[in-house]
């Protein structure tokens, strides 16, 4: 799979993607991201990338000449472009799933402030949102979606069946789980999952993430597909 981010700040995707499972799926060539600065595709001597809006009012607008151009210039027949705005649709592992079939994304990043309206009407395919609070701008928001669709590329992370097993992939939040010791200053690890019984261990683990999923997100035992 591959990612070309468009950014004003590429050295955020620095640190997140150089670490851990990401560097590895690098390095194993099971995804290749691109970080692209948007003033590279700028023609002025100050290489303006934003600009005040029409009407007036504060802050500043990303302009459409350098989104078009860095755009279209990575575009492909598969690729689906995507907008980081607190304005779209919450991330939710139904979502990074999806992309995660996808074979090319292109994610673009904007300020806060917000991009001029064309760039949705003629260049974005989804935008997308990380939650309900506002950040600085999207380079954040989308080291997050590349973590979040990455870990789910076959043979990014040692053990397949965790990423079926874990928090939202099964539709619920995950219980409560230990590692040795099995007693440490003075708590104990419940005797069902030192007894050797994967029948009772796995009816275990399934109650008790049916029961923090209640009394911590009943929202997600309504059942729907969250997309
Ligand atoms: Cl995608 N961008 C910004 N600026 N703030 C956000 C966000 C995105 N998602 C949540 N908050």
């Amino acid at each position: 799979m591959e990612f070309d981010i468009l950014t004003l700040f590429p050295r955020i995707f620095a640190g997140p993607l150089d670490e851990s499972i990401l560097k590895r799926a690098r390095e194993a060539g099971l995804v290749q991201i691109r970080v692209h600065n948007l003033r590279d595709f700028t023609h002025d001597k100050h290489r303006v990338v934003d600009d005040k809006p029409y009407g007036g009012g504060p802050g500043m607008l990303m302009k459409p000449e350098p989104i078009f151009e860095a755009v279209e210039k990575m575009q492909r027949p598969d690729s689906c472009v995507v907008l980081m705005t607190p304005q779209g649709p919450p991330l939710t592992q139904a979502r990074a799933q999806a992309f995660a079939g996808k074979p090319h994304l292109i994610i673009i990043c904007g300020h806060y402030e917000g991009v001029d309206e064309r760039v949705r009407e003629a260049l974005v395919d989804e935008e997308v949102s990380i939650g309900d609070y506002v950040l600085t701008n999207g380079a954040l928001a989308a080291a997050v979606v590349v973590d979040a669709v990455t870990r789910l590329l076959p043979g990014a992370i040692g053990h397949e069946q965790s990423a079926v097993d874990d928090s939202f992939a099964t539709g619920l939040l995950e219980g409560p789980q230990y590692t040795r010791p099995p007693e440490f200053r003075g708590m104990k690890v419940p005797d069902v999952l030192l007894s050797g019984n994967h029948g009772e261990v796995a009816k275990w683990n399934k109650e008790q993430a049916r029961q923090r999923t209640r009394q911590r997100r009943p929202d997600l035992l309504e059942g729907e597909d969250k997309l």
